[in-house]
């Protein structure tokens, strides 16, 4: 509901992932409510900026996005590793990639946010600052702290976590 909010208050367009997307930022936002009883002037609604550009439909590893503006929230990494309570699809195997926690995959290719791309001034989204920059599947191989998952303080990161290594393991 959030997005449909965000359009009529003119903060972007829909774009073919369906993420809103900001013409001075992106789309690397997340979108707030307020509510309030003061009267404010109609936003100007702003116009689709997609054109053409196919890039996160022909990025997305596991096809969630149908078709243009329409995404299968059950083939999404971001629900396969988040909300998903059983297990992971075998369709599925081998299409993640590295992701635990989430998918950013049809952001990362969108030509709107590698335009505004900029360094962030949140210390702990700084790269360096955060345990998945010193953790990645693929390190399974090697020696693992068995302290690491008292580390992780978010329970339903460390869920997520859990079921992902479980699942590389088998
Ligand atoms: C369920 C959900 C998911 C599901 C399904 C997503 C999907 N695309 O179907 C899953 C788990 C897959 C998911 C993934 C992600 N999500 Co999510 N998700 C939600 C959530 C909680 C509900 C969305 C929903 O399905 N609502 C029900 C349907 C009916 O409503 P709707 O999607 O808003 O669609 C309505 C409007 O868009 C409107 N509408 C559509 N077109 C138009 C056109 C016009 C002109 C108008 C007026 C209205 C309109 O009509 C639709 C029906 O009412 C929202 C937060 C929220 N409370 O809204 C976040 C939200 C959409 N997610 C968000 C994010 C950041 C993500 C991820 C990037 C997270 C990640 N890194 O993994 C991924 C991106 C995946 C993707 N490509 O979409 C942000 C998006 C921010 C942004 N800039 O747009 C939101 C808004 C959370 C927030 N408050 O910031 N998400
Ligand atoms: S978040 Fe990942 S899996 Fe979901 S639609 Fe985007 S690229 Fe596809
Ligand atoms: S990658 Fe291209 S099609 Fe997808 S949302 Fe961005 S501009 Fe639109």
């Amino acid at each position: 509901m959030d997005k449909a909010w965000a359009l009529r208050a003119g903060l972007g367009w829909m774009g073919k992932h369906t993420n809103i997307i900001n013409l001075e930022w992106g789309s690397w936002f997340f979108i707030a409510n307020v509510f309030t009883n003061l009267e404010f002037p109609p936003s100007v609604v702003v116009e689709d900026h997609c054109g053409s550009c196919t890039a996160c439909i022909d990025a997305c590893p596991t096809d969630a996005i149908r078709q243009e503006y329409v995404v299968d929230g059950s083939r999404c990494i971001s629900f396969l590793t988040i909300e998903n309570k059983g297990e992971i699809a075998g369709e599925f195997e081998g299409k993640m990639e590295e992701w635990i926690f989430g998918c950013d995959i049809c952001q990362d290719v969108c030509p709107w946010n590698i335009k505004f791309k900029q360094e962030t001034k949140t210390p702990d989204f700084k790269s360096g600052s955060n345990i998945s920059d010193e953790f990645s599947l693929s390190s399974l191989n090697k020696e693992f702290d068995p302290d690491f998952f008292d580390k992780i303080e978010n329970d339903q990161f460390k869920k997520s976590l859990q079921r992902a290594l479980f699942s590389e393991a088998n």
